[in-house]
């Protein structure tokens, strides 16, 4: 074993390591599968792509313009003049407006699915109205007409309209929902370093424009760009795409059961897996899948009916409103293929791999594309648009049915790996089963819960399968910090059994006590990545019951092993909110990077000094009381937030 410590990403796990390393079960056996099936798998291909190439992690390949490329350092500027700096700024701007455009398609989508219902053109009914008053009352719509309640579909139709603009205007303005719900305190320090966004699509323009040739130079600048943006990201984007899933679909509610890829055995039904980000398909195939006409059609099949599962944050979505089991997240999508059990999977948005073809023709599975923005090669592309769900669920599900009819005796290998698990909270629910944000604040003062962290994003090839999160995650629980989760990150804690209530016993006898009187489990699902709405939400009426100010409070976000930009843009959401993020990894953090000290051992590596790096992890401090830490090693990074929390907890004279 050549691994030991992922020296800012000059280092990564080989095969033989991830295999000796993950905390999961179910991963070497699929791995061998796979291998002897003569597939190969993301193992195989990060092997293939070592080492990977230095300039590209840290960030100093510039390729924004045709003059170059430029690998830029401080001796030997771009051929424009760039300095590593601010080719590192703004390689990471960009980065972050693609995050915010991903963030945003997805809110566009759903809400647009709104309005579909709104205008009668798609079926109703909207589940989740108490949202929608809650967002009118803050965003200032009227509720009532000449002294009658405005109908359900009028006021959800001017809401939606309402985040609609803060996603998309183009003119300069206030975003609504942002100044409805951010404290004071943090408006006025935006205010004051002069980055309060116009709309999430106007900042990804201008963060666009202003890293063209010639444009923004001063990478200080774009450093508060990238500020702009990220508020812009979540107010616009992140938030209202949660919101808006909770107008459709209604709120989670609290599920129990198992969820790993040993459910794929379960049940003889027809078996469909949703994958992606938006459960708009995924909610109308659950519908569809009851109809006596389609049941019929699996029953021909040789079925007893439909086993569904979920993949990433669609899987999440259906966890949280429907129990349905969760298989893994997204490094894991292809060995779920691989296991030869599914006979379709559904994706929507983002996060789908184009690994995954040749695995599914290899085994018989259809896939099926339902949205223009995320078509694969040889898929079955059936357009999930508004208007059209129900009859689209339906061709979809006949499909899966027809797979199932040719696929009969395709050999299996499903590993007999599951967990039980709970899901479907939210802010609100974790708030009542504490009894109130005064007495969530009573246990954090008394010591009870020494602080809170909230384990999110990815999981990425640069650490063993899932080990970062499941590592972190136990460390923090030792330690009495309250873990809510969401995202692939929750796939990873969900498979360890963490989020089941015997995991309990993982935790610090106080925290465990305290979560034993509320019935909570020890790590809190909360849902998907867009759903960090729900901690931030936990976590700002925590700071109003306090009094103070969330950058004042024991409170960390934590991407361990981010792997798409998404993950960077909530990073810096959260940073810009005035709370710590630890990132598992400093590309594309800016953090110094790593250089061999001649004439040491090999493996013998020093920081090498970054304006950027020392911007986000010291100025940001008197500038938003937060800054981002890097730490790859979980079992660190476990003490790097405790000492913080210690240090917090001081300064509140807690
Ligand atoms: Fe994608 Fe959301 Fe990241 Fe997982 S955690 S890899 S973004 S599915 Ni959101």
């Amino acid at each position: 074993m050549r691994y030991r410590y992922p020296k800012l990403n000059a280092e990564m796990p080989d095969r033989a390591d991830v295999l000796d390393l993950t905390p999961s079960a179910a991963l070497p056996p699929l791995v061998e599968h796979m291998a002897s099936c003569d597939l190969p798998c993301y193992l195989d291909r990060s092997d293939a792509q070592q080492r990977l190439c230095s300039w590209g992690l840290d960030g100093t390949c510039c390729r924004r313009c045709l003059w170059g490329p430029c690998r830029v350092t401080d001796s030997k500027p771009g051929i424009c003049g760039a300095g590593p700096a601010q080719v590192v700024m703004g390689n990471h701007l960009r980065m972050v407006a693609a995050a915010a455009a991903a963030h945003g398609s997805h809110a566009r989508a759903r809400l647009e699915t709104i309005l579909a219902v709104t205008e009668g053109r798609e079926e109703g009914p909207l589940r989740g109205m108490d949202r929608v008053r809650w967002l009118a009352e803050r965003l200032g719509v009227p509720q009532a007409n000449a002294g009658a309640p405005r109908p359900d579909l009028d006021l959800a139709r001017e809401v939606t309209l309402a985040l609609y603009d803060d996603l998309s205007k183009a003119r300069p303005g206030p975003m609504r929902l942002l100044h409805a719900c951010a404290p004071p305190e943090r408006l006025e320090r935006w205010r004051e370093l002069g980055v309060l966004p116009t709309s999430t699509m106007a900042e990804v323009f201008e963060s666009l424009h202003r890293t063209t040739l010639g444009t923004d130079s001063d990478w200080r600048n774009t450093a508060l760009q990238e500020l702009r943006l990220a508020l812009a990201f979540f107010w616009g984007a992140v938030v209202p795409a949660s919101f808006a899933s909770e107008i459709l679909y209604g709120r989670p509610s609290p599920t129990s059961g198992e969820v790993g890829f040993g459910m794929l055995a379960r049940g003889r039904g027809v078996k469909v897996a949703v994958h992606g980000h938006l459960p708009v398909a995924a909610e109308a195939l659950l519908a569809a899948a009851e109809e006596p006409e389609i049941l019929a059609e699996a029953e021909a099949a040789g079925a007893d009916g439909f086993d569904f599962y979920g993949i990433c944050c669609s899987g999440q979505e259906l966890l949280a409103r429907h129990g349905v089991p969760s298989v893994t997240g997204i490094l894991g999508q292809e060995f779920a293929l691989a296991t030869g059990a599914l006979d379709a999977l559904v994706v929507d948005l983002q996060c789908v791999v184009p690994a995954i073809m040749p695995v599914a023709r290899a085994k018989g599975t259809v896939v099926v594309t339902t949205h223009e923005s995320n078509r694969l090669e040889g898929a079955v592309h059936m357009p999930a648009e508004p208007g059209a769900l129900p009859e689209v669920a339906r061709k979809i599900l006949k499909l899966a049915c027809d797979a199932h009819r040719l696929r009969a005796g395709t050999a299996t290998c499903v590993p007999a790996v599951t967990a039980p698990a709970r899901g479907g909270f939210d802010d609100e629910t974790v708030l009542e089963a504490f009894g109130g944000a005064n007495e969530l604040l009573a246990l954090l003062r008394r010591g009870d819960i020494t602080g809170l962290a909230t384990l999110v994003s990815c999981n990425t090839p640069k650490v063993p399968f899932e080990r970062s999160n499941v590592v972190l995650a136990k460390e923090l629980l030792r330690r009495g910090v309250l873990i809510t989760t969401t995202g692939c990150a929750a796939h990873a804690l969900l498979d360890a059994g963490l989020t089941a209530d015997a995991a309990r016993d993982l935790c610090a006898p106080q925290l465990r006590g305290a979560l034993e009187r509320a019935a909570l489990p020890p790590v809190i699902p909360v849902g998907a990545c867009v759903d960090n709405t729900r901690t931030m939400f936990l976590w700002l009426r925590l700071a109003e019951a306090a009094g103070t100010s969330l950058s004042a409070l024991p409170l960390f976000y934590v991407g361990a092993e981010p792997g798409n930009e998404k993950a960077l843009g909530m990073g810096m959401a959260f940073l810009a909110h005035g709370v710590n993020v630890l990132s598992g990894f400093p590309i594309p953090v800016p953090v110094p990077s790593a250089e061999h000290i001649p004439g040491a051992a090999a493996d013998d590596m020093r920081r090498v000094a970054n304006p950027v790096a020392d911007f986000f992890s010291r100025e940001a401090v008197s500038a938003l009381g937060a800054r981002i830490v890097v730490e790859p090693a979980p079992e660190l990074a476990a003490g790097v937030i405790h000492m913080d929390f210690k240090r917090k907890r001081w300064a509140l004279g807690w």
